[in-house]
């Protein structure tokens, strides 16, 4: 039985799941717009993981008979500076979801709630494949700078990503 303060703050992490979800739509619609093809794919793929981290959250509240509450999800931001803007937002998001994540693993832990807990861990984790690989692209595209094929290459490489559900192992 998970305490009634977890449960509210799994639903609030729920939420939190969508409206990165959402956070990445905008972004990808930024890119789009900009002409930036392959990184508003790479952000498309990025808001289909954020569905499925909320699917697997969602899933678990139901098995343990949570009852589910869908408080609505907060608008998002779709104007960026940069390319570089628009991938250093993403990484301070995915660091303002770690730090929650860890709360909630502390919750869970003083809980002795080792189911929840454990499910957090795979969050946790998953946290920090994200963080890396957003990492990783700012990195590149500090390197190019402003040169336009630099980021004409990076942009290509971005169009490469594919969608391999997280949650399915
Ligand atoms: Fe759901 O991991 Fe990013 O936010």
């Amino acid at each position: 039985m998970i305490s009634n303060e977890l449960q509210k703050e799994l639903i609030t992490q729920l939420n939190k799941e969508y409206h990165s979800a959402y956070i990445y739509l905008g972004m990808s619609a930024y890119c789009s717009k900009e002409g930036f093809n392959g990184a508003a794919n790479w952000f498309l793929i990025q808001y289909q993981e954020e569905v499925a981290h909320g699917m697997k959250l969602f899933k678990y509240l139901e098995d343990q008979d949570v009852e589910i509450q869908l408080p609505s999800i907060e608008s998002v931001e779709v104007e960026y500076k940069s390319l570089l803007d628009v991938f250093k937002k993403s990484l301070a998001h995915e660091q303002k979801m770690t730090k929650n994540l860890n709360i909630l693993s502390d919750l869970a832990m003083k809980d002795k709630d080792h189911a929840t807990y454990n499910l957090l861990q795979w969050y946790v984790t998953e946290q920090v494949e994200e963080e890396a690989t957003v990492k990783a692209i700012i990195d590149h595209i500090k390197l190019v700078g402003d040169n336009g094929y630099g980021l004409y290459t990076i942009d290509k490489e971005l169009s490469g990503r594919t969608f391999t559900d997280p949650t399915a192992n």
